[in-house]
């Protein structure tokens, strides 16, 4: 058998796949991306030699490669939180997916798969994920103290910030070198105190280009939505799905948007709904837009024509007011 690994290379998507290779151990071919390159199944072609396990990538999206990767005879085995659409239902798919809960991530979703057997690898999963309230909770409940739970949000954090980018070439770091780096650790706090490199790189760039976000001009601003706009630049791609975590933590009441140019007449477009207020669903928001999507929390637009650029505000504003 050939095993292939399909991750979110976001901090979800890694250590969520470091749970499943500390828990059934295998030489596997890794597929991985940008956070926004959530079309991975399309990298991969298949044999019935082959058993591939895919984590942190809708599954509504990836329908198509799906279906034809089980016609060429693959076994599948899915891991998920993002929208899924239609069920599919086929006797060599596995699912473990649940996009209904917004406290549920990947990671979480593989610790209850192993029964929590590498609980802390599954909070920098969910603090990577922006979910602090639920991974800390769960992390106190598991005994860890609050300095070790600081340190895994920290660590999340950084790595989800490293996925963020037009291009692999906008990274600190490749998804499968860091999944690589991070997997031999048993604990995310044995690889913070061992090898340093990799996190202070990830601290600093982290803090610079949050400090440079900071300076970025708002399109619009109430109580109760917030549009930010960040122009063409590598630290702009990299900063602006952090940065709109930090604003969501920050003004939980208020619902935000952060825009970023690209250089060919398009938008990146991230979107998070308010955390302390009960509001329609994001991803509902984003799909109204041609390659909108994502989850209830957290959602985006891949590439919004600059023309439609008001047309969204407008949109973003009435939704959430
Ligand atoms: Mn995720």
């Amino acid at each position: 058998m050939h095993y292939i690994d399909v991750f979110n290379g976001d901090a979800d998507g890694i250590c969520a796949l470091i749970q499943l290779r500390k828990t059934s151990s295998q030489q596997a071919q890794l597929v991985t991306g940008v956070k926004r390159d959530i079309n991975l199944l399309k990298y991969v072609e298949a044999t019935p030699e082959h058993h591939i396990s895919v984590l942190d990538i809708s599954f509504d999206k990836n329908r198509q490669d799906i279906a034809r990767l089980l016609n060429q005879g693959a076994s599948i085995e899915y891991f998920d939180h993002h929208y899924r659409g239609e069920p599919v239902q086929h006797p060599r798919l596995q699912t473990f997916i649940d996009d209904q809960s917004s406290t549920l991530c990947t990671g979480l979703i593989v610790d209850q798969h192993i029964g929590g057997k590498f609980r802390a690898w599954a909070l920098v999963a969910a603090f990577g994920d922006n979910l602090n309230a639920p991974a800390w909770s769960l992390g106190k409940q598991s005994g860890f103290s609050d300095e070790s739970l600081t340190m895994l949000q920290h660590l999340g954090m950084y790595i989800n910030y490293n996925s963020y980018g037009g291009s692999l070439s906008d990274l600190f770091f490749h998804p499968d070198v860091l999944y690589q780096h991070l997997q031999p650790f048993d604990s995310p706090l044995d690889f913070m105190a061992e090898d340093t490199f990799i996190y202070n790189t990830l601290d600093t760039g982290y803090k610079e280009d949050i400090a440079k976000a900071k300076t970025s001009p708002y399109l619009y601003q109430s109580a109760t939505a917030a549009v930010v706009f960040l122009h063409n630049e590598k630290w702009a791609r990299r900063v602006s799905g952090v940065y709109i975590n930090e604003l969501a933590n920050q003004y939980p009441e208020r619902a935000h948007a952060v825009i970023t140019e690209n250089s060919d007449n398009t938008c990146t477009v991230s979107i998070r709904k308010p955390l302390d207020r009960e509001t329609m669903p994001a991803d509902q928001l984003a799909r109204q837009f041609a390659s909108g999507g994502g989850r209830k929390s957290a959602a985006g637009i891949n590439a919004l024509h600059t023309d439609q650029t008001g047309q969204f505000i407008e949109a973003f504003k009435k939704y959430f007011s």
